[in-house]
């Protein structure tokens, strides 16, 4: 059996923590693109190098020629400039997009057949972008957000709990902005309503709003914080776990449900707008959406959120792209 090539286009923070991740889980060979000459030899040296001390076999690539991404099953894209303070959203979206209608054209023409993860922000936008420029399927085209956003609130509400995280299933759909919509209703710990347990623990219902409401506000502002305490930069840890998570979901046929930024093609009574919702991620990549009842206050702040997404695109066309 030939490995499982995976191309990684962006070779900066996210992209070498993805390198490391693939080789350790033997996820297949990797091939990091960055157009900064010799940076993605160096990463990729570094981490091959302890290929005997980790124990893997994966063959680990660097390269500043698309050509070398020649059919790849997976592209991880992490191109483009993370968020720095003073920086308008206008100035990231600009930037941004430029990269990655590069960067959809070369992975159309050299891995054509390929399933695309991408993790550059303005999210939304820039998988609404790759999907237009590459013309691929939209069940080939995701995005990585709703994973992350979803790890952090489940981490905050088992933090609070003092229980395993292992045990949380929590949810956070929308756009990846300011707006994200975490799910409360449907927070639980192994089945158990996570606002039953804080109004147990708490014995007052009031208290445990607060501290709901708290969490909910943290987990929407998770990557500020982290880009507040980094001071350049942002979060990469773990969006790069978050991302290896869908591929493996796609690698291993998995069938995972994933919240992720998928197309919506009349569900949710959106029509043609990448938003997060669950999604069933398996071998054909985004294989099926899933759609959850939401209650009048859910439905409202889901659709504040598709509407923050509607209007990132439209700047984004009235920018010519
Ligand atoms: P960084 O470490 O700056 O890496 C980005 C890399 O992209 C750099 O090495 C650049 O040289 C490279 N690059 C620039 N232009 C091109 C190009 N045309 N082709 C190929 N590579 C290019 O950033 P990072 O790795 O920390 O973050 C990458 C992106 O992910 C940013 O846009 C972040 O805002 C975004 N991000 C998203 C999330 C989500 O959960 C969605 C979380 C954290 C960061």
């Amino acid at each position: 059996m030939t490995r499982k090539k995976i191309a990684l286009i962006g070779g900066g923070q996210i992209g070498g923590v993805l390198t490391q991740l693939i080789a350790l889980r033997e996820l297949g060979d990797v091939v990091l693109f960055d157009i900064l000459e010799d940076m993605p030899q160096g990463k990729t040296l570094d981490i091959a190098e302890a290929s005997r001390v980790d124990g893997f076999d994966s063959n680990l690539q660097g390269t500043n020629s698309y050509e070398d991404i020649k059919d790849s099953d997976i592209v991880i894209i992490t191109a483009g400039l993370p968020r720095k303070p003073g920086m308008s959203r206008d100035d990231l979206l600009v930037t941004n997009a430029k990269i990655m209608k590069s960067v959809a054209e070369n992975v159309k023409k050299y891995a054509p057949n390929s399933f695309v993860i991408i993790i550059s922000n303005p999210l939304d936008a820039m998988v609404t972008l790759f999907k237009k420029v590459s013309g691929f399927s939209a069940n080939r085209v995701m995005g990585q957000a709703g994973v992350l956003d979803s790890s952090r609130f489940s981490s905050f509400i088992a933090w609070e709990l003092g229980v395993s995280v292992k045990d949380v299933n929590a949810m956070v759909l929308g756009g990846h902005g300011d707006t994200m919509v975490p799910l409360v209703r449907y927070a639980n710990v192994n089945g158990m309503p996570v606002m039953e347990l804080l109004e147990r623990k708490y014995n007052d219902a009031a208290k445990a709003k607060e501290v709901m409401n708290a969490m909910v506000e943290r987990t929407k502002m998770a990557g500020g914080e982290v880009v507040k305490l980094l001071k350049t930069g942002s979060a990469f840890y773990s969006p790069a776990s978050s991302a290896i998570a869908m591929a493996e979901a796609i690698l291993g046929d998995q069938k995972r449900v994933l919240p992720v930024c998928a197309l919506l093609e009349g569900e949710y009574n959106v029509n043609g707008y990448y938003v997060g919702v669950p999604a069933i991620i398996g071998a054909n990549g985004v294989e099926k959406i899933l759609e959850i009842t939401l209650d009048d206050e859910e439905t409202a702040l889901f659709t504040n959120s598709v509407n923050a997404v509607k209007s990132l695109v439209e700047d984004m066309e009235r920018l010519g792209f």
